[in-house]
C-alpha cells in the first residue's frame, strides 16, 4: 500500500495515526499541501477531489480518510481497533460518518481562522467565529454526552472511531477550540494524546519554523 499525504493536514494525521493503531505498514508519497501538490494533475488522477490523503493498493485506489482506515483494518483483520460485533461496528460507522459530515467542518472553521490564517499573516474573523460558536457547541455537546461514563467512544479501548473524531481537534490549543464546558471531551482527548500512534503522528515537527514562529 502507498499513502499519498502531507503529515500536517488533519485527515492525513488521522490516517497516519490510524494506520499505526491498526498496525498497517505502507510506502509513503509525501506531498506539500501548502505548495498545492494535491491540485496537480499527477495527484488529481489519483484523487479527483484534489484532497489529501489517498491510498493506492496495487490497482485499488481509495480516497476518503475514514474509508482508508476501514479498508486497512479489514485487510489486516484487526478486530481490536475495528471490532466485528455488529453493534460496535455500527457505532464506529456512525462516528466515522458524523466526523466526516459534521465535526470535521465544524472544527475546521477554528483551524482555518486561528491557525491557517495566522500562519499566512491574516487575521482571524472573530465575528465569523462568534456566529459559528452555536454550531460548535451543539455538536460538542453530542460528543460530550456520548463520552459520559466511558473512556473511549465505541469500546473499552481505542478504535478507529476515536482517531477519526479526535483528528479535527488535533491542534485544539492553537485552534482555540472552546472546550471549557466539556470535561469528558478534554479527558478523552488526553487519553487519545497519550496513544503512541497519536504522539508519533504529531504534525508540529512538520510545520515550517517560519509558520510556527507566528504563534510564539
Ligand atoms: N472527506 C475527506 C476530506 C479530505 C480533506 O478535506 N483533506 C484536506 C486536508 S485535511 C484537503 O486536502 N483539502 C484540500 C484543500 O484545502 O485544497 C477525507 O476525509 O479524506
Amino acid at each position: 500500500m502507498k499513502l499519498y499525504y502531507d503529515p500536517i493536514t488533519v485527515n492525513c494525521r488521522k490516517v497516519v495515526a490510524g494506520l499505526d493503531l491498526i498496525g498497517a505498514s505502507y510506502d509513503e508519497e509525501r506531498l506539500d499541501y501548502f505548495a498545492g501538490d494535491h491540485k496537480q494533475p499527477a495527484y488529481t488522477a489519483i484523487n479527483p477531489n484534489a484532497e489529501l490523503p489517498a491510498l493506492v493498493d496495487d490497482d485499488f485506489v481509495l480516497w476518503e480518510s475514514n474509508a482508508i482506515m476501514v479498508y486497512a483494518s479489514e485487510k489486516l483483520g484487526n478486530k481490536t481497533v475495528y471490532p466485528d460485533d455488529p453493534k460496535i461496528r455500527a457505532d464506529i460507522t456512525r462516528w466515522l460518518l458524523w466526523e466526516s459530515s459534521k465535526w470535521f467542518g465544524n472544527c475546521y472553521t477554528y483551524l482555518l481562522e486561528n491557525v491557517v490564517k495566522v500562519m499566512l499573516d491574516d487575521a482571524p474573523d472573530e465575528a465569523l467565529l462568534d456566529d459559528h460558536a452555536p454550531t460548535f457547541h451543539a455538536q460538542a455537546q453530542i460528543l460530550e454526552d456520548a463520552l459520559a461514563g466511558r473512556e473511549w467512544l465505541c469500546d473499552d479501548h481505542a478504535t478507529i472511531a476515536d482517531i477519526a473524531v479526535a483528528a479535527p481537534m488535533h491542534l485544539h490549543a492553537l485552534q482555540k477550540l472552546p472546550l471549557d464546558d466539556y470535561p469528558n471531551i478534554r479527558a478523552w482527548m488526553e487519553r487519545v494524546e497519550a496513544l503512541p500512534c497519536w504522539q508519533k503522528s504529531d504534525p508540529v515537527p512538520h510545520i515550517p519554523p517560519e509558520f510556527l514562529a507566528k504563534f510564539a
